[in-house]
């Protein structure tokens, strides 16, 4: 009888699945930004996320497994307020999941939708994940409810903003935070790799969802809440002009352009104790 041995991360290979609705989860979350918070507390607080800011629930076998992809450049404050509120987030709605940081290397412009294809990539190379969260470094989810799954249409989950009232700003909306099967990823070809800079490229991301044949779910606007970490504009991600041209010729460009033409070189990949860093270079504007 071998059902004493464990396999990875001190397991039982019989552990029963986790229940459909996690004993754990609560209703709204306070958020506020602690001053002098450090990623060390933040790292002691979360006893139980391994290497590369991975984790699986102790005591049952999740029925999910979420990668969340964060696109990132000089955002270090926001990203350590985002993994002190997400980490224990996750673990109480007892997933197993993985954070993924994609940095952006050098000074141009920043592009957030081809960062996001290269999260998807990397973070499939190393797990069979189900569902993948594309996720903005300064959003924070203000409801438990708010189940990071994948549902069986594209998701768009930050549909109450703080910034914008607690309201979706327009129907086609599709910013902030998005969730994705893998199947979904691929069927849509992924995001466009030509939006440099800010705006357009979320809206390009929600007509591909519809011209691939998929609809846009939503949670509802009471759970779908979030609150945006204030800052100022960014250096290196100016408003695109383009955008409005771009977001013109989506039906004619996506399948020409996504997870089929990425082309990116890893230039790190760090297993640090809260998430996995990969820092990338995706190149210039062609
Ligand atoms: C829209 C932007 C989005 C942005 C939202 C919310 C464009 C494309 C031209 C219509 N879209 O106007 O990218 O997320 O505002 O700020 O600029």
């Amino acid at each position: 009888n071998l059902s004493h041995l464990s396999r990875g991360h001190g397991h039982a290979d019989d552990m029963p699945y986790c229940p459909k609705t996690s004993p754990l989860i609560g209703g709204p979350i306070h958020v506020s930004f602690p001053s002098g918070l450090t990623l060390a507390q933040v790292e002691r607080k979360n006893p139980l996320v391994v290497s590369g800011g991975r984790y699986r629930p102790p005591d049952c076998e999740a029925r999910h497994r979420t990668a969340i992809i964060i696109p990132h450049r000089h955002r270090e404050h926001h990203l350590k307020f985002l993994l002190y509120y997400l980490h224990p987030f996750l673990q109480r709605q007892q997933l197993s999941y993985g954070i993924y940081v994609i940095h952006q290397v050098g000074n141009y412009t920043f592009n957030r939708a081809k960062l996001m294809n290269v999260g998807f990539r990397e973070a499939m190379r190393e797990e069979d994940w189900d569902c993948l969260f594309f996720h903005d470094v300064d959003l924070i989810p203000e409801d438990d409810r708010n189940l990071y799954v994948c549902d069986a249409n594209p998701k768009h989950a930050a549909i109450a903003m703080d910034k914008f009232g607690y309201k979706l700003p327009y129907k086609m909306y599709f910013g902030g935070v998005s969730a994705l099967s893998p199947l979904h990823y691929l069927k849509m070809n992924g995001f466009p790799n030509n939006y440099w800079g800010w705006g357009g490229e979320d809206d390009d991301i929600g007509v591909r969802v519809s011209l691939a044949g998929m609809f846009i779910s939503r949670p509802s606007l009471k759970v779908g809440r979030y609150k945006m970490i204030k800052h100022k504009l960014d250096k290196g991600n100016d408003v695109n002009p383009k955008r409005f041209n771009m977001l013109a010729k989506t039906r004619q460009t996506w399948k020409m352009d996504g997870m089929n033409t990425v082309e990116y070189e890893v230039v790190s990949r760090d297993y640090l104790p809260l998430y996995t860093n990969i820092t990338v270079n995706i190149g210039t504007e062609s």
